[in-house]
């Protein structure tokens, strides 16, 4: 069986070695040097130099990532992901069509410290989720805590209220970040499947 987009198809593998393969496509978009490159790295495994200085990222990175999963939700699964690590800047706006064709999930990224981030996620978030009738529960907040003297706000825009929000510290805590990544995927799979 194989589950590619929101679509099963079944495949004539005998049922005993029979596995199935999901293909999801997430983006990660937020606002510049919020941390969305190195996040990324982290959950593709992409650590050498990961942590070197700031190169913003040019339109947008396709990573992809093959999980031989131990997700609850599916036994004896791959699942196939494509990650799309999109460039904050807003010069990349005219991409944004692009970027949302057939995507299954979003994961937001934030600075808790700078509430100017707060128009440009009201921003992402009406196009990627409202003008695109995407579901909140497909969604996730990454607040990432830069330091350790961050203060953690609470303050994202209302829009977000139905959104899952997860704090983390990408450079301090990768492995935070990995299961946090994980934790959404399973919860997108679970979605998918009904
Ligand atoms: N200390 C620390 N530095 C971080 C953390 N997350 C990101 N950085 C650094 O902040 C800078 C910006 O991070 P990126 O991941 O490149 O930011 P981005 O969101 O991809 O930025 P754009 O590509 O411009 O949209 C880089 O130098 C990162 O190494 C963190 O949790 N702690
Ligand atoms: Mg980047």
């Amino acid at each position: 069986m194989h589950f590619i987009g929101n679509h099963y198809k079944t495949s004539n593998t005998s049922s005993t070695d029979r596995i199935m393969t999901a293909k999801l496509k997430v983006i990660v978009v937020g606002p510049q040097q919020a941390g969305k490159t190195l996040i990324s790295n982290i959950i593709t495994d992409m650590t050498e130099n990961a942590y070197s200085q700031y190169e913003p990222t040019e339109g947008v990175r396709i990573l992809e990532i093959e999980t031989p999963v131990s997700l609850n939700t599916m036994q004896n699964s791959n699942v196939d992901i494509e990650l799309w690590d999109c460039g904050g800047s807003q010069r990349y706006q005219p991409c944004w069509p692009v970027i949302q064709l057939d995507t299954q999930g979003i994961i937001f990224v934030c600075n808790p410290q700078s509430s100017d981030q707060l128009p440009e996620l009201e921003l992402l978030y009406d196009y990627f989720v409202t003008q695109n009738n995407m579901n909140d529960y497909n969604c996730v907040v990454f607040i990432n805590q830069k330091s350790e003297l961050d203060q953690i706000s609470s303050m994202l825009p209302h829009r977000f209220d139905g959104v899952m929000r997860k704090t983390i510290n990408a450079a301090s805590n990768p492995n935070g970040v990995k299961s946090e990544f994980l934790n959404f995927i399973e919860t997108l799979l679970s979605d998918l499947k009904h």
